[in-house]
């Protein structure tokens, strides 16, 4: 497989709903697409996950675009790529900026599958069936409004709904879901909020019965999530923690976590998550497909991803509609008889809309020839 063109574009995309959490609010998606060409006549489409700003992680998306367009594409011109993951082996060293990365990986991964001519989910191993999936829910204004908005997404047939906490929006804000769900699958994500030093705060969420707390403590604080979970009922899974298989060696070794998030774009690109997920198969832990408000075509990546054996547990890959008015690729992702279904169409299985991209286009650069340009103009 050879590159021959390559066009990075960015979009903005407005969330039907701003999607508020302990890192802030978001409204707007600033989304990085790749788009590249093969020398063979067929096309691959990557999505950059990093955010407007460097709350969840250092990565933006204008560091992803200044990393990518500096450093990582134009090694890509030209070289020939066995596996996908190898596409790093004769390039550029680049430490770090592992979403700028991951959507180049991404970009490679659907290239080679409709080169191949199979859906990416089978290139990667997967098996096709409907999947269990969960939603990921922001702070609400008041309890009364949560509580309704995790009915009706428990009405639509999610399989899990995740709530938003931060210190001061826990313990209460979960009971007043939980008296009006008694049965309701539920978890909730701290985004790293609090310290070790609240545990008796986490602690009263133990009587509310939780699948799992996400990411209680900060990324780096391992060794306090071994001694939260000492004292918690409830199990603990890991999101900013892990972004490496190494990572996740590290976690578990020490007894860090229950669950880990598995998420493609942060830890890196689909190989790199495979890579935790198989530790994690041979560990016997639980895992699920994270989700970064991606819009269709980083979500067709992680419903590919989710496909792999052992991937137990329902991910945060939710309906197009849960974010956008219209998404950019078609067909739309929908939950059917309460699942996802995975495309059979080659590759992402899922088309880019080019001509709703190109209107919601803010900028664009290119490298190599581009024969088939989804939009003219670099900056
Ligand atoms: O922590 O899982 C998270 C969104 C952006 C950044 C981090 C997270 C999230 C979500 C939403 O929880 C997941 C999704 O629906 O894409
Ligand atoms: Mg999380």
């Amino acid at each position: 497989m050879r590159i021959s063109g390559l066009e990075l574009i960015e979009v903005r995309l407005r969330l039907r709903e701003r999607f508020v959490s302990s890192l802030g609010a978001q409204g707007d998606r600033r989304v990085l697409l790749l788009r590249i060409e093969g020398f063979e006549g067929h096309e691959g489409w990557g999505e950059c996950v990093a955010g407007e700003d460097p709350s969840y992680s250092y990565e933006t998306t204008e560091t992803a675009w200044y990393v990518l367009t500096q450093f990582l594409l134009p090694a890509l011109i030209g070289h020939e790529v066995e596996v996908p993951e190898d596409i790093w082996t004769r390039g550029p060293v680049v430490r770090g900026h592992p979403m700028a990365k991951a959507a180049v990986e991404a970009a490679v991964w659907d290239l080679q599958a409709r080169e191949i001519g199979v859906p990416l989910w089978e290139l990667l191993g997967g098996a096709r069936s409907r999947l269990a999936v969960g939603v990921s829910v922001g702070l609400q204004a008041d309890d009364e409004v949560l509580a309704e908005k995790v009915e009706a997404y428990l009405s639509q047939g999610y399989a899990r709904v995740k709530l938003k906490i931060e210190p001061g929006r826990d313990f209460a804000m979960v009971r007043s879901v939980r008296e009006r769900l008694p049965d309701a699958p539920l978890s909730v994500d701290a985004n790293g909020s609090y310290t070790l030093d609240q545990a008796a705060r986490i602690k009263e969420l133990d009587a509310l019965g939780l699948l799992m707390i996400e990411q209680p403590l900060g990324a780096n604080e391992l060794v306090d999530h071994v001694r939260l979970r000492e004292m918690l009922g409830t199990p603990i899974c890991l999101d900013e923690s892990v972004r490496s298989q190494g990572d996740a060696l590290a976690a578990l070794e020490l007894g860090a976590c229950d669950v880990i998030s598995i998420k493609t774009g942060p830890c890196g690109g689909l190989a790199q998550a495979r890579a935790i997920l198989d530790l994690c198969l041979e560990r016997e832990v639980p895992t699920w497909c994270g989700g970064m408000l991606e819009s269709g075509v980083g979500r067709a990546h992680n419903l590919a991803f989710a496909t792999l054996p052992g991937l137990s547990l329902p991910g945060d890959i939710s309906e197009s509609q849960r974010y956008w008015e219209r998404d950019i690729v078609s067909p739309e992702f929908i939950l059917d008889g309460g699942g996802m279904l995975p495309p059979t169409e080659p590759g992402i299985g899922v088309q880019p809309d080019r001509s709703q991209i190109r209107q919601l286009m803010v900028r664009r650069c290119a490298f190599g020839a581009v024969r088939d340009p989804v939009a003219e103009g670099a900056t």
